[in-house]
C-alpha cells in the first residue's frame, strides 16, 4: 500500500515533540504549560523543543495574555515544520539536505537499500538535477522544491506509469491552493501556468533482491526565481513570477506531500475518476501535436487519455494510436 498510516486518524500526539509544538501553535497561541498539557509532554521537554526551535530561525515570541506565539517561520524547509503543516501525516520518513547532487539518486540508494518507503527528500538545491534522458535540471537553492518520493505502489507493473499522471495533478492541486493559479498538465510530466513549464516530473524504478520493485517519484517545482539560464528562459517560469508574490516554500511542499497523499491511494482503488480530473487539466487534448516517442516523431491531434493514462492519438490516415511516454513539442503548451 502506498500510504499504511493514511487510514489512521493522526493526531499531533503522534507527530515528534517539536512538530506537535508547530502544529499546536499555528493552531493558536499556547502559554508553555498548556502545551505541555495539550501534547502530553512534560514543562521541560515543551521549553526545550521551543528553544531547538528559535534556533533553527522560528519566531516564537511570548505574548502576556496569549503565552507563546508563532510570530513568523524560516524560508527554509525543515522536517518537523512540514510535518506540522499536513493536514493527514501520511509520510513519516522526510529528510532535507542543504545540498545533493540528485535527490532521485539519494532515494534510489535507499531503495536499493531495502527501504520499505513511503519516504520522501527534499533538498535546498541540487549540483546535478537531472531530468527525463539524463538533461540537466536547474535546481537553484532555495528558490524550488526539489524532492523525490520513494514509493511501492501494489500495482502491476505496468500500470506504474500511472504514477506520473497522478503526480502532476498533485502538483497542480497543490499550486491551485496555493496560489489560486491554473496550471495545466502537459503530458505526461510537466505542469505549466501560463504557457510555461513550471514544474517537471522524473519517475525511475528500482528493484531490492527481497523488497522487489520500487519507485522514485522526483518532482521539481519552481517557486521564487526571478531569472532563469539563458537556455530555458523563454519556456521556464515560476511561481512567484506568475501569481506575483512570494511563495511560502514549506507551506508549498506541506500542500504538495498532502495531494500526494489524498491522491496516491486512489490510483489503486479509482484510477478512473483521476484520470477525469488530469483531462480536464490537461494542455494537449483536442490540439494538433507533435509527439516524440523514442526514434519516432508523429503528428495528430491528441485525443484523448486510455484506461492508463497512455496518451490517444489522431493519426492522420484517421487511426488511433496510443503512446505512454513522449515529448510532446508542438502545437500544445
Ligand atoms: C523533467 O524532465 O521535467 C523532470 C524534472 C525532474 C526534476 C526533479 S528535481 C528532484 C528530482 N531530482 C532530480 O535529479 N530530478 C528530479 P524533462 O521533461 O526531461 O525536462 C527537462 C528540461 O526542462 C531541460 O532540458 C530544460 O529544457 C528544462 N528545464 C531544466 N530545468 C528547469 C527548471 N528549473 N524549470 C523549467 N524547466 C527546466
Amino acid at each position: 500500500m502506498l500510504s499504511p498510516e493514511s487510514h489512521g486518524a493522526p493526531t499531533a500526539f503522534s507527530l515528534p515533540v517539536d512538530a506537535a509544538i508547530l502544529k499546536q501553535l499555528r493552531f493558536s497561541p499556547a502559554h508553555p504549560s498548556e502545551l505541555a498539557r495539550q501534547l502530553r509532554l512534560s514543562p521541560d521537554a515543551v521549553l526545550l523543543g521551543i528553544s531547538r526551535l528559535q534556533d533553527a530561525g522560528f519566531d516564537i515570541a511570548p505574548n502576556p495574555a496569549l503565552g507563546l506565539q508563532l510570530v513568523s517561520s524560516p524560508d527554509r524547509l525543515i522536517a518537523d515544520d512540514l510535518r506540522s503543516r499536513m493536514n493527514h501525516p501520511w509520510i513519516h520518513d522526510i529528510t532535507v539536505f542543504e545540498s545533493t547532487a540528485s535527490t532521485n539518486d539519494l532515494a534510489m540508494k535507499r531503495g536499493l537499500q531495502g527501504a520499505s518507503g513511503p519516504l520522501v527528500i527534499f533538498a535546498e538545491t541540487q549540483t546535478a538535477g537531472r531530468g527525463r534522458f539524463g538533461r540537466k535540471w536547474h535546481s537553484k537553492e532555495k528558490e524550488g522544491i526539489w524532492m523525490s518520493l520513494l514509493l511501492r505502489p501494489r500495482l502491476p507493473f505496468a500500470q506504474w506509469p500511472r504514477l506520473t499522471s497522478t503526480a502532476a495533478l498533485a502538483i497542480a492541486l497543490a499550486i491551485e491552493q496555493q496560489t489560486r493559479l491554473k496550471p495545466g498538465i502537459k503530458w505526461p510530466n510537466d505542469v505549466f501556468v501560463n504557457g510555461k513549464k513550471i514544474s517537471g516530473l522524473l519517475v525511475e524504478t528500482g528493484q531490492h533482491p527481497e523488497k522487489g520493485p520500487f519507485a522514485i517519484l522526483g518532482i521539481g517545482l519552481n517557486a521564487n526565481q526571478t531569472e532563469f539560464p539563458e537556455e530555458i528562459r523563454e519556456k521556464a517560469s515560476s511561481l512567484k513570477l506568475e501569481c506575483r508574490g512570494t511563495i511560502d516554500r514549506p507551506a508549498m511542499a506541506a500542500a504538495l506531500l498532502d495531494q500526494l497523499g489524498s491522491l496516491l491511494p486512489e490510483l489503486e482503488t479509482d484510477f478512473p475518476s483521476l484520470l477525469r480530473r488530469i483531462a480536464q487539466c490537461s494542455t494537449v487534448l483536442g490540439r494538433p501535436i507533435r509527439l516524440h516517442s523514442g526514434e519516432t516523431v508523429i503528428e495528430g491531434i491528441a485525443e484523448n487519455l486510455d484506461e492508463e493514462g497512455r496518451l490517444l492519438v489522431r493519426m492522420p490516415d484517421g487511426t488511433l494510436e496510443r503512446f505512454s511516454a513522449g515529448e510532446v513539442t508542438t502545437g500544445a503548451r
